[in-house]
């Protein structure tokens, strides 16, 4: 199709909308309420442009392109409202002294800021809106900070549309208008799953995660403290981003560096508990295959998850598996074993996660399992530590992880992409149940970012099959369609952010599908270059076995790596 923009003349494949056609030819509109990937909201009203034949100005969020349109993206007048809509919309972000911004977590990454400058704001003529809106901080993940809140929805459109959680509404009209919860509840007292994607859609620091900073630098700074650190799988494929690196960078040996210099006795890899979580839970699969247990069998390493199955489908919970998640795992064993082995009593030690994931602060104090990690930091946090350090990041020599939870192997490492966790599962399963070498490693057909994947597996003259699920909203209608016996599987992945937890609600913002993929290109190239790739050859698992948990799903296993979830 042919359009004209800025007096250029463009060939655009049919139904782009104005915005998306813009985009292609390489010019950029501001905007603060589009989401990618999904439909036009058309509340913020800074995307508008100029339509040959139109008397007004158009949303290009909202409006098709047409054969022979002729549109003007930065002219005079379009320029002159952009920059009286965004002195409206920062006269109601409640800032009213230069101090806010400056101790905002999202002081430089906050889009408001950016498209302000971008637009050429240097004075807001409208004085600010009075807002009286107490923070909450009734989460255990994410603390709400309402005054500045400038009311574009994306956090109500991603926790809805997304997610199926609903926990956001709009309330009042017109300048009076408010993003809340239910009866105005805190986010810890509603049926929120903690999984931040209302954070990584938030353009400015209305949404963040709690932090945990302040406590990490105190033990960090008490000689009477042994601090062991584990970093999850997706962290380091993120954690050089925002330090300028290209997303997806593998910064594995850089953050091991970083982590000693911030003052952490021992850095550990959650990947090595996430090999054990394969040996245990692929043991209760084959169990429950053989034996006639409750199938199909779900995963349940992802806190996010957990949280909406309890809320929206507590029928499914004895489908879940038992097997606690890898970070769980690794609390219990550093707490219940490590300690012994260093001859400390188990207070001495200080459990601290590097997650890319906000609801891991939520797990981590969840009854069943508290005790045994500490803090949790999201892949932000460590990166804001690390900067205040004065830490030359991108210069720091690679380093390797301390033995012996720093041993891991490929299938530990795929844990942090969607699909991950099924893949180690069967690599271990089909070589444990049919007591052959497994050939062809790589299951394809549960990699990338469909937000359901199926696949099927000969075992034995057996077909096992297999779905993999990313986001709440997909989980949703995979357990209707289950519940109506529309589909059947015997075991099923449930991950509560897009892409996995590549894609977690800790992560660096900005996080859209394309630095999804790279990231996710980066977690199969770590695997692919490990020395070993299936979780129950790690030599570190089988000697945890041999010197503490005896076998897989013994009852000393049970005792430390398994829990139950009820309502
Ligand atoms: Fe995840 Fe997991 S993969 S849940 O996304 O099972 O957070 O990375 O650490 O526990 O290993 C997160 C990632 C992570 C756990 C593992």
């Amino acid at each position: 199709m042919r359009i004209v923009i800025n007096n250029r003349e463009y060939n655009m494949p049919e139904g782009l909308s104005i915005l998306e056609a813009v985009k292609k030819a390489n010019i950029r509109i501001p905007t603060l309420c589009y989401i990618e990937g999904k439909d036009p909201y058309g509340a913020c009203r800074l995307c508008v442009v100029e339509v040959e034949g139109s008397k007004t100005l158009v949303p290009s969020c909202a409006v098709k392109i047409s054969e022979g349109m002729k549109i003007k993206t930065h002219s005079e007048k379009v320029r002159k409202v952009r920059k009286t809509i965004m002195q409206l919309i920062v006269a109601s972000h409640g800032i009213s002294c230069e101090l806010n911004c400056l101790t905002c977590p999202r002081a430089t990454s906050c889009e408001l800021k950016i498209i302000a400058e971008e637009i050429g704001v240097t004075k807001i003529n409208i004085p600010p809106v009075e807002k009286n809106l107490p923070s909450d901080f009734s989460s255990y993940s994410i603390v709400r900070e309402p005054t500045k809140c400038i009311v574009c929805g994306r956090c109500i459109r991603t926790c809805s549309e997304v997610q199926s959680v609903n926990i956001f509404t709009f309330a009042n009209r017109g300048p009076n208008t408010i993003v809340t919860t239910f009866m105005n509840e805190g986010m810890g007292n509603v049926d929120c799953t903690n999984c931040g994607q209302c954070v990584m859609n938030c353009p400015t620091g209305a949404l963040h995660e709690v932090y945990h900073i302040d406590g990490v630098w105190k033990v960090l700074n008490d000689p009477d403290k042994i601090v062991v650190v584990q970093t999850a799988p997706a962290v380091r494929v993120a954690l050089g981003e925002p330090f300028g690196m290209e997303p997806g960078t593998i910064s594995t040996g850089k953050m091991v560096s970083a982590l000693r210099l911030l003052g952490f006795d021992k850095v550990f890899d959650t990947d090595f508990t996430a090999d054990l979580t394969i040996v245990e839970e692929g043991t209760e699969f084959i169990h429950r295959f053989k034996e006639g247990g409750k199938l199909p069998l779900f995963t349940s390493c992802s806190p996010g998850w957990i949280k909406f199955i309890e809320h929206n489908f507590p029928e499914y919970l004895p489908h879940l598996s038992s097997a606690k998640s890898p970070q769980q795992m690794f609390g219990a064993v550093a707490k219940h074993y490590y300690a012994k082995k260093l001859g400390v009593p188990k207070e001495k030690l200080v459990v601290v996660s590097i997650m890319p994931c906000t609801a891991k602060k939520y797990e981590m104090h969840r009854p069943e399992l508290a005790g045994d990690v500490d803090y949790v930091l999201t892949t932000r946090e460590l990166a804001k530590m690390i900067k205040e350090s004065g830490i030359d990041f991108n210069n720091l020599p690679e380093e390797e992880y301390d033995n012996p939870f720093g041993i891991s192997t490929g299938a530990g490492v795929i844990f942090g992409a969607s699909g991950g966790v099924m893949e180690a599962a069967l690599r271990t399963a089909y070589e444990i149940l049919t007591g052959k070498e497994l050939e062809k490693l790589d299951f394809t057909s549960v990699r990338g970012l469909k937000m359901v994947k199926e696949a099927s597996v000969e075992i034995n003259g057996k077909m096992i099959k297999v779905a993999v699920v990313n986001t709440l909203g997909a989980a949703r209608k995979v357990l209707e369609k289950m519940k109506n016996g529309e589909l059947q599987y015997h075991f099923v992945e449930f991950m509560a952010c897009p892409g996995g937890c590549i894609g977690g609600g800790g992560q660096p913002i900005p996080t859209n599908e394309e630095v999804l993929l790279k990231r996710m290109e980066s977690i199969y190239e770590i695997d692919y270059d490990s020395k070993l790739r299936k979780s129950h050859e790690n030599p570190a698992v089988k000697e945890l076995y041999k010197e503490f948990l005896k076998e897989p799903n013994s009852e000393i296993a049970h005792h430390y790596l398994h829990t139950h979830y009820v309502a």
